[in-house]
Parts: C-alpha cells; structure tokens; sequence
C-alpha cells in the first residue's frame, strides 16, 4: 500500500513537473504591438496590449529578472499617407504628429516602457534594409512580377485603398480596392465596377510590376511543429488562428510595395519600391532595443537563454505568430517567441 501511494505520489509528480516545466532563462524581452502613427492611442489598445504587457514586466522587475519593455511607433504604411494627402501635408507631418501624441499618452498611463522609438528612426532604417538585405542575399525570397493597377495621370501604382468603385455585391459607389464598407465584403481591386483612383479621379490601366515575395510555403514545416506540437500552451484562439492558417496551406506572402513611403527596397532596379510596412514593423522592435542598447542588444534577440514575449491584438496574430518568426529564421541568427499573449 505505502509502495503504491508512493508510486502514484511519484508519477504524479512526474505529470506536475511536466505540465509546469518552463525552461530556465536568464533574461526577458518583452514587446507590445507598435502602434500606426496615423491616430491617437484608444482605451481598447491599453486595455488589450499595454496595460498587461506592462503588468507582466513590473512583475518580472519586482521579482529582479532581468527584462526590457520594448515599444514604438509604427510609421510607414498606405493609411498615413492617405490621411497626407487628405490634409494637404507630408507622411513625415502625420507621423511626427502622432508619435508625440501617443507617447505622451502611454506616459501619462504610466506605461513603463524601456524605450519607445519609431519606425522612422535611423537606426530602424538602416536595421530593416539590412535585414532584408541578408534574406535577399541568403535567397530567402522569390521574386514574382504581377499586374497591378497604375494611375497613368499621376505615375504611380497604387494600393488597393487608392482604388474606388462599384461594389460587386451591394453596388453602392466608393467601395475600396480592399474592402467595401457599406456591406463589409473583402474585395480586390479587379473585382470592382468602373474603379477610379483615388488620387487623379481617371480610369487605372493594369501595369507589370516586381515585388519579393517570403516563401511561407517553404516555412511551413517547421512552423506546423514549433506551433502546434512544441506551443501547445499558447492562449487557445491564438493557437486556434494558427491552426487555421497552417491547415488552409501557407502562401507566398509580398514584403515589397510600389509606394514613396517607407524603406525603400536595398537591391538594384527596385526604384519606387519600399518595404512592406508588415516586414519592417516588428523589425521596428529590434531597432528600438539597439537604440535603446547600441553595444548590447543583440543579447536580447539572439541568446536562446533569452525569453522573447510579444505582447499584441487579436488582428495581429498571423504576423507574429507565423510571418515574424519565418523572418528571424530565415535571418538565421535570431531567437524565436516563446509567447504571443
Ligand atoms: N501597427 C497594427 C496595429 O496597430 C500594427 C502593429 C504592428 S506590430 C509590429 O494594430
Ligand atoms: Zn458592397
């Protein structure tokens, strides 16, 4: 009887030590959600994102680990220079604007950031060109021309918020090349009726166009059993939207775009083409840590006894969770996140 109590005391043991064994790090990194420059910071983002990931570090400081808090603005992107040209002034104005704003504004919460920089940054420039550079010159990108809609009157491709139309389903006029907001379809650009550009008002022509493309089918592998076998503790509908996208089959994802706003794209006969505002953001939290520690930050985001926590909104799943973490491994020299609460 004592044999067996202590047997099942034993495996029950062993289960315990199972379920609760975390490895040991030396060191916490921790990121919430940048957020776009392009208005003010709401009550549901603090709620959502930055209020628990600043729950979480003050909790680490109180326990005397080692951890960085790591914030920003995310700067470049279509909405910021629609809301430009809207109000007749530069990206850089718009940015400027709002990057003061919300930073006061997470001060004044008392969001107890490391840092908060922005993607605008010198520093982030030169790190995410940089970065696509070695993915480039590592042929971790394939390269796919495609026709895209261009404005022939201002000389410009544009982005699928630049085109308006007919909606297919509801035929209401000034659907967007993305979406139609009247009854909510997604749509794309070619799916409209008689569309329009947005900025000279004439008829778009299809044009060819050149972009990067990150092979996620190639990535897939791994992430399938780095996801859904070794993170099985991740929050349910975080793991759920990755099980979901891995089980619809990965897709070669665009990390370039034909814009004058952004990074513009380090390889030769890529003039007029910037980064894809998804492929420079989280790069955003790296160049922040090595603002904040130019000698040092690499410990941070390549020592595996670090712990890489990424802090984020429900919309922001698939970028984190799958995009990012292809990015660092392609890279190759990066840790990957242990969490993405
Ligand atoms: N700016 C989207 C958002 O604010 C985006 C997050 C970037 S995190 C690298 O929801
Ligand atoms: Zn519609």
């Amino acid at each position: 009887m004592a044999k067996l109590k202590a047997t099942k005391f034993a495996k029950l043991k062993i289960i315990k030590s199972h379920y609760t064994m975390e490895k040991k790090f030396k060191r916490t990194t921790v990121t919430s959600a940048l957020p776009y420059a392009n208005g003010p910071v709401h009550i549901g983002h603090l709620a959502g994102v930055y209020v628990p990931a600043d729950i979480y570090v003050r909790y680490l400081r109180l326990k005397k680990e080692d951890v960085l808090f790591i914030g920003g603005s995310d700067e470049h992107g279509v909405p910021i220079t629609i809301r430009a040209k809207k109000e007749g002034i530069t990206p850089q104005d718009v940015v400027d604007r709002y990057h003061s704003l919300i930073k006061k504004s997470f001060e004044e919460f008392g969001i107890s950031f490391d840092v908060y920089s922005r993607t605008t940054s010198p520093t982030h420039h030169q790190l995410a060109s940089d970065f696509f550079k070695t993915l480039y010159d590592k042929g971790e990108f394939i390269e796919k021309t495609s026709e895209q809609y261009y404005d022939e009157e201002a000389k410009t491709f544009l982005a699928d918020r630049y085109i308006t139309g007919e909606c297919p389903h509801c035929h209401s006029e000034g659907a967007y090349g993305d979406q139609c907001e009247k009854c909510g379809t997604s749509l794309s650009p070619t799916d409209l009726i008689n569309p329009k550009s947005a900025i000279s008002g004439s008829k778009p022509v299809m044009k060819e166009t050149k972009h990067w493309y990150l092979p996620l089918d190639k990535h897939e592998g791994w992430l399938r059993k780095w996801i859904l076998e070794d993170h099985k503790e991740w929050r349910p509908n975080v793991y759920g939207q990755c099980k979901s996208w891995l089980d619809m089959g990965l897709q070669p994802r665009a990390v370039s775009r034909d814009l004058d706003w952004g990074i513009p794209v380090p390889v030769e006969g890529a003039e007029g083409k910037v980064l894809y505002v998804w492929f420079d953001a989280p790069i955003g939290y790296i160049s922040n840590t090595k603002e904040l520690l130019p000698d040092s930050w690499e410990t941070w985001w390549k020592d595996p006894e670090t712990r890489l926590i990424h802090f984020i909104g429900k919309d922001n799943i698939v970028f984190h969770c799958i995009v990012f973490p292809a990015m660092l491994k392609a890279e190759g020299s990066y840790i990957l996140p242990e969490n993405v609460p």
